[in-house]
């Protein structure tokens, strides 16, 4: 858990806050069985979209399904495993040992150093502890959890020792709970559920430097846990001796279950996997929204071009303000977490601060130089010229301000986003980003890709148009702590398959001489193995080399955000089914200037 806690910090993955679709680890599916495929295929054949949608705001007519999974229980240490206090060693309490060993599975990590950390860790642990223990343990820094620490870390060497029967064990032990409980039954269809295990308890950690973190996040046990479902399907029973909070039966919401976790305090859902009926029909909507706007967006830019002259200042500062939204696929700002303390801003919360204006900048006119944190403290920098017009009103919202006031001080995102609502139904400042997201995904991928490419070529094309997007988006990533690691392992690979190619290659001309010698069928056949042998070898090196130069290009961009919430899917397919022949043949070959625009998205490229 804690690996993939780790993963997904690396890619800036919550975007949006009403979002529940994350990209799931690939794991999970390839547990599917081959029989089991075979079945999930004929699930799938259900073509909801070709159905009738319900018209009352209502999602389902029945749901049934079995709960969640709750984390496994605690199991104390094995006596051995001591906890030292002040040099002695100190027999914890069961829900005071459970707290300890949070933290001492973190040891190794730069968390436990941190002040905030250990303050709000040593504050939620004590109130786990027994009155006695809570006397003796007042000092945090007298506390030695190294011999909890080293048991861990033997315990996960022991894991990665296991032998494949083991292995096999728990991996049929998860498929038996994804077939009892990853499943449900909405309207006559068994759709999966998206994350039906509850996370375990463990110590919060946050982005950033999160005023909460190391705070205990509790365990959510059944009487925490909302029930939604048919009134006249079979209910979830709950672990034997427990009970549900509560259970609901509301078909206007398309959760399954909910609680509410303690340290922020917000409600957590389960809910339908992205490949359900429900969320199909909420990208739906999404893409059709982003094609509506697509056609009307001429119309709104001309009207928020003719604002740029208004009398009203207010209607100056919101033409600039959507001209922005339009142009940089910027956020409105108002999408802090709850809880979020960052200072963090979106277009119309901008400062004075965060921008500088540039008359003149090399060879660009009228330049607006942007840096600020955007949603989850993401650094936004930009430099663009912008129109003259726009670039004088700035200076005008700039006249006779410090540097902390608002930029549109006659502006908020309730403003903004009732006038995006007259100009279009449905629009808000994230359709433009998802227009924008999946217009330019599709006019790289047609910019990109070529027909004669080979199939790696093809996926470098279509991950370098999938980048183009999540640098408009700004969806950054640090690059992971593995990344040189593994540039050098891949490194080692195409040297050692280059050699190979050598190899291969002496070898073809030994048998190519030879043949010439004696011109037989023996040699005949030989030179021809060895010709296969070569190509195969130069094809697996294409491979690695294209991998490594995609790898290289993604250091610091996350793909999964755009993949996921702003690429309508359909592009994607038109573009697959473009490359399938004879299609595929009718595409124009490679242009002449390739390379060059494929550089524009890449730092490092070799296109092969
Ligand atoms: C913590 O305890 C271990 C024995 O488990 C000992 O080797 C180590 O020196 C102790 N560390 C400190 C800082 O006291
Ligand atoms: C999308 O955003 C880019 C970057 O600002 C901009 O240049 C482009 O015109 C936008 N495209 C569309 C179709 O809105
Ligand atoms: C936005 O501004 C309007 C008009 O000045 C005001 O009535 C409204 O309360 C403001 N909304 C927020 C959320 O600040
Ligand atoms: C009947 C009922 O309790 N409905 C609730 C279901 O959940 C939604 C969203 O949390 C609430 O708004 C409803 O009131």
């Amino acid at each position: 858990h804690d690996k993939k806690a780790k993963k997904r910090k690396h890619e800036y993955e919550e975007d949006e806050e009403d979002e529940d679709i994350k990209p799931k680890k690939k794991t999970k599916d390839k547990k599917v069985t081959e029989g089991k495929k075979a079945k999930k295929e004929e699930e799938e054949k259900w073509k909801w979209w070709e159905e009738e949608r319900y018209t009352d705001g209502s999602k389902w007519r029945f749901l049934e399904h079995k709960g969640p999974v709750f984390a496994p229980p605690y199991e104390p240490l094995p006596d051995k495993v001591k906890f030292y206090y002040d040099g002695k060693p100190l027999k914890l309490s069961a829900p005071a040992e459970e707290v300890a060993t949070f933290f001492a599975k973190m040891l190794d990590h730069e968390y436990t150093t941190k002040d905030i950390f250990r303050k709000n860790f040593f504050k939620d642990w004590r109130k786990e502890m027994t009155s006695e223990e809570k006397s003796k343990i007042t000092d945090l820094n007298k506390c030695n959890f190294s011999d909890m620490n080293e048991y861990f870390k033997a315990q996960s060497e022991a894991r990665k020792q296991m032998s494949k029967e083991e292995k096999q064990k728990i991996k049929e032990e998860n498929e038996r709970l994804l077939q009892e409980y990853g499943f449900c039954i909405m309207d006559n269809h068994k759709e999966r559920i998206g994350n039906f295990r509850i996370e375990p308890p463990g110590l919060f950690r946050g982005r950033g430097d999160h005023p909460k973190m190391g705070m205990l996040k509790r365990r959510i046990r059944p009487e925490d846990i909302i029930i939604n479902c048919s009134k006249d399907s079979k209910h979830p029973k709950p672990p034997p001796g427990t009970k549900w909070k509560e259970v609901r039966y509301d078909n206007k919401v398309t959760w399954l279950a909910s609680w509410t976790e303690n340290i922020q305090g917000s409600i957590k859902y389960i809910m339908l996997n992205p490949s359900s009926r429900i969320k199909g029909e909420k990208d739906w909507q999404k893409y059709e929204t982003a094609r509506r706007l697509k056609k009307c967006v001429d119309r709104i830019r001309n009207q928020y071009r003719d604002d740029w002259k208004s009398k009203e200042m207010r209607i100056r500062q919101r033409a600039v303000a959507l001209y922005f939204i339009d142009k940089l696929a910027l956020r409105a700002g108002n999408e802090k977490e709850e809880g979020e303390t960052a200072d963090t801003v979106g277009c119309c919360s901008l400062r004075v601060e965060h921008i500088k204006l540039y008359p003149k900048m090399d060879d660009q006119e009228y330049v607006v130089e942007f840096d600020f944190l955007g949603k989850d403290s993401i650094r936004y920098y930009n430099k663009i010229p912008v129109e003259k017009r726009v670039f004088k009103n700035l200076q005008l919202f700039l006249e006779n301000k410090q540097p902390e006031d608002d930029l549109f001080d006659r502006l908020n995102t309730s403003i903004l986003n009732k006038h995006l609502q007259e100009l279009m139904d449905g629009l808000t400042a994230k359709v433009f980003r998802t227009y924008n997201a999946s217009i330019t995904l599709q006019q790289q991928l047609k910019e990109l890709t070529c027909s004669d490419d080979s199939i790696p070529a093809k996926i470098l094309s279509y991950n370098r148009a999938n980048r183009a997007v999540a640098i408009l988006c700004n969806h950054q990533r640090a690059p992971p702590k593995t990344f040189e690691k593994s540039m050098q392992n891949l490194q080692t690979k195409i040297d050692e398959k280059q050699n190979q190619l050598s190899a291969a290659r002496k070898q073809l001309k030994a048998a190519k001489a030879d043949h010439k010698a004696s011109h037989d069928d023996k040699s005949k056949k030989a030179v021809e193995v060895k010709r296969k042998a070569v190509q195969r070898i130069e094809e697996q090196l294409m491979k690695l080399q294209v991998q490594a130069t995609d790898r290289e290009e993604n250091k610091q961009i996350a793909l999964g955000t755009s993949k996921l919430n702003y690429l309508d899917p359909r592009i994607s397919v038109a573009w697959y089914v473009s490359l399938l022949p004879p299609c595929g043949k009718s595409m124009r070959s490679c242009p002449a200037d390739w390379k060059t625009r494929s550089q524009r998205w890449g730092r490092v490229v070799h296109p092969p």
